[in-house]
């Protein structure tokens, strides 16, 4: 970590940012709910790097959403000063469509980190169904209406899009990265104590906002990929309904991977802290 990066971890989450550029317009917002009552829906996206990739992923999210009459629905997208530009194209997309907040920070501050923030501001806006999805093309938008469906329908207060339920899988995936996913799925879903939770690493999910209320999810110390372990792991705590729907996940065409042994690491260490946790708590220590 360089010196900045330290000074940058110092401050609360909060005064990391550069800058929000937002055209939302909440007096439009509020009077329009006056006359159609629309329940309001903030898909956040956390990018890095993912430039070839959003020009193709924003516009197709928002014909999806489009055609979502019944929702009001809103784009959070966090950028971490992506050198290739992704930052001031997501403005661009911003300008072009009115229902986007792009939150600009100094630097790559992890994943945990630019959902917490991205979070927040889906909160503030007023959704009440949050999505996290990844922004290189691996979570397809076409999706999302199975997700609605499920979350409104099943009474879940999370629904996670499955890769390892049954209709569910990954696409253009090599044997090592297979390898991979599936064991670090299988030790999760055994320390975390979530064996009825197929898929535990999918990054695609939705959230009703007051399951994210719930589980306080500012206090989740995860930065990187644990974040989505603690995340799960603290719904199930609260004893709060999981569903899944099947996915297929897509390798990604462009860009490249941010996930490093660093992340694996910290992934590992997070499942063993869960694990000594929850046998602390069944042995009453
Ligand atoms: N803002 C921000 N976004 C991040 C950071 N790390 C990863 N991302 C984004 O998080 C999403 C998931 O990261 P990926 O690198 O695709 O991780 P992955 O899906 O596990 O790995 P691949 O399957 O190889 O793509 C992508 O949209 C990234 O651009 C970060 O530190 N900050
Ligand atoms: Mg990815």
């Amino acid at each position: 970590m360089t010196t900045i990066s330290k000074a940058i971890y110092a401050l609360p989450e909060d005064k990391r940012l550069i800058k929000i550029f937002s055209p939302i317009n909440h007096q439009f917002i509020e009077n329009s709910a006056q006359h159609i009552e629309r329940e309001k829906i903030a898909i956040v996206l956390p990018t890095y790097n993912e430039r070839e990739n959003i020009i193709t992923l924003i516009p197709e999210l928002e014909k999806i959403l489009d055609a979502l009459l019944d929702y009001e629905s809103f784009l959070m997208i966090v950028d971490d000063n992506s050198k290739d530009g992704t930052g001031d194209i997501a403005v661009r997309f911003a300008r072009e469509y009115k229902n986007i907040v792009v939150i600009r920070r100094p630097e790559k501050l992890g994943l945990g980190s630019a959902y917490r923030i991205g979070f927040k501001h889906a909160i503030a806006i007023g959704a009440e169904i949050i999505f996290m999805m990844d922004s290189d093309l691996s979570h397809r938008p076409t999706y999302i209406p199975n997700f609605l469906t499920c979350i409104k329908k099943c009474g879940a207060g999370l629904v996670i899009g499955s890769r390892y339920c049954k209709d569910g899988s990954t696409n253009g995936w090599p044997l090592k990265r297979k390898m991979m996913s599936f064991g670090a799925n299988f030790i999760a879903r055994i320390l975390l104590g979530m064996g009825h939770v197929h898929d535990t690493t999918s990054g695609f999910r939705a959230f009703r906002t007051d399951t994210l209320e719930k589980i306080d999810y500012n206090t989740v110390i995860s930065n990187g990929y644990s974040f989505l372990g603690e995340l799960l792991f603290r719904v199930k705590q609260q004893k709060i309904p999981v569903k899944e729907i099947p996915i297929i996940f897509y390798e990604r065409e462009h860009g490249s991977s941010k996930l490093g042994k660093n992340e694996i690491k910290g992934f590992l260490m997070f499942a063993t802290r869960a694990f000594f946790h929850r046998l602390t708590k069944l042995f009453h220590l």
